[in-house]
């Protein structure tokens, strides 16, 4: 066994622990997957914030299927496929009213070093090229690429990696103690947002291309906007000048309980990345919705010349656009993309039912995203929350960590049995790491 896992350097993942006691999955079908030696294990975290349909349903299978068998590959550049177009006009329709373009990545991570080129370039197509800098937030979690991380807050995905991208500033995390155990958005918290004025004061307006943040933020251990605070955002960034990007990797189809967290919250941004559940995990593929303007800007130049000087030789795979409509499909047949809203008040019982176990020192919850913290040991942070992980796992659910905060992400298709088995198994592995 030693020898047949030797090669595979393994991401975000403590390989050595992992080679002595791999943790291995071989199937997956609907809220489950199944490991080689045929033990079920319950999926509380849709794969990784992905599978938000559930696993191997059959419309998105068989459009991967027929694709690969009618045609692999198209070259995107100069060259186009229906299915791409299609998919695009039917993403526009699902999409907010104001974001009538969509260019194809392959992963969150490259929808987002697209979405930071665009605002810097359209800027600078409006005669505007000293807008460069841009505006992460702490605890920001933007992918891995160097412009992800720059603009990104999470110090142990930056600090190994030099110097970053340069004219790159931080406005503060959202996370407030005074908030401990709100059930949905958090009351306190508004104010901010103004911290960006801050920024805006330091840097002045006219050098700021752009600031990203996720509307709730996933990876830095679920941090839901107070009330408030995103309305302000948008505000002081139409107040200035600076395009405001949504980075909707994990808030994108229907983990809120509606379509985007830009529906859910009527916030619309200039820019919004989607990856994760817009092919249902399937296949990868990322996206960049843009406002129409932005996209008009690039339309300057003789109409011989391109225009973006950017995209991916598997930008609009035409695996990756087939898994995608077979998965717009199964969530409109299945009214997917809001069905958390109908089941958020069970999953918020549930998960704020866990508010009292030893070490939980906050629960925190939106949609179909839950985020309980727990208090570290001394010394050893993230230790508590890992070994909930592995007690879990030993049990047959599926859970994520990040730090000590364990997040919960299940299918959109949960049920109430299945949030009955997912919280009575969490809430012994918790005690059990008391
Ligand atoms: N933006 C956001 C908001 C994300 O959550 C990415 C970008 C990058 O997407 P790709 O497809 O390049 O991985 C993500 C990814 C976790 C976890 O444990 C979350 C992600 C990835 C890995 C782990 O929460 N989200």
């Amino acid at each position: 066994m030693d020898n047949t896992l030797d090669a595979h350097w393994m991401p975000f993942t403590a390989n050595r622990q992992f080679k002595q006691a791999p943790r291995l999955l071989s199937k997956a079908e609907g809220m489950h997957y199944w490991t080689p030696e045929g033990r079920q294990v319950l999926d509380g975290a849709a794969g990784l914030w992905c599978v938000n349909a559930g696993h191997a349903r059959p419309k998105i299978v068989q459009a991967i299927q027929a694709q690969a068998a009618e045609m692999d590959f198209a070259p995107p550049f100069q060259m186009g496929h229906p299915k791409a177009f299609e998919l695009a006009e039917r993403l526009v329709r699902l999409g907010p009213a104001e974001l009538t373009k969509v260019f194809f990545t392959n992963s969150g991570s490259e929808a987002v070093e697209t979405a930071l080129k665009m605002a810097i370039g359209y800027h600078r197509a409006r005669g505007e090229g000293q807008r460069t800098r841009l505006i992460g937030r702490e605890r920001g979690y933007h992918g891995v690429n160097f412009g992800g991380i720059s603009v990104g807050g999470l110090v142990a995905n930056r600090k190994m990696f030099g110097s970053l991208l340069p004219g790159v500033d931080h406005i503060r995390h959202t996370h407030d103690p005074r908030n401990a155990f709100t059930q949905g958005q958090p009351l306190h918290g508004a104010e901010l947002a103004d911290d960006l004025e801050r920024l805006v004061a330091l840097h002045d307006a006219s050098t700021i291309a752009a600031v990203i943040v996720e509307p709730v933020a996933g990876s830095t251990g679920v941090l839901v906007p107070p009330q408030g605070y995103l309305e302000r955002l948008r505000a002081i960034c139409d107040k200035h000048g600076i395009l405001l990007i949504f980075d909707e990797v994990i808030t994108g189809f229907g983990r809120l309980g509606a379509p985007f967290a830009a529906t859910k919250f009527g916030v619309t941004p200039d820019l919004m990345t989607v990856a994760k559940g817009l092919t249902n995990g399937a296949v990868p593929m990322g996206a960049v919705f843009a406002k129409q303007h932005v996209h008009d800007a690039f339309m300057n130049g003789p109409e011989q010349a391109i225009e973006f000087f950017h995209g991916y030789t598997y930008s609009a795979h035409p695996l990756a656009c087939a898994a995608a409509l077979g998965t717009l499909d199964t969530y409109a047949d299945e009214g997917l993309l809001t069905r958390g809203e109908s089941m958020a008040p069970t999953f918020e019982r549930a998960v704020h039912s866990l508010k009292d176990l030893p070490n939980v020192v906050d629960v925190r919850n939106l949609g179909l995203v839950g985020g309980i913290e727990l208090a570290p040991i001394d010394g050893q942070p993230g230790k508590r929350a890992f070994s909930v992980f592995l007690d879990c796992w030993e049990k047959g659910l599926l859970i994520r960590t990040t730090g000590d905060t364990i997040a919960l992400s299940p299918p959109l298709i949960i049920e109430n049995k299945h949030i009955d088995q997912l919280i009575g198994t969490l809430s012994d592995a918790i005690k059990r790491a008391a």
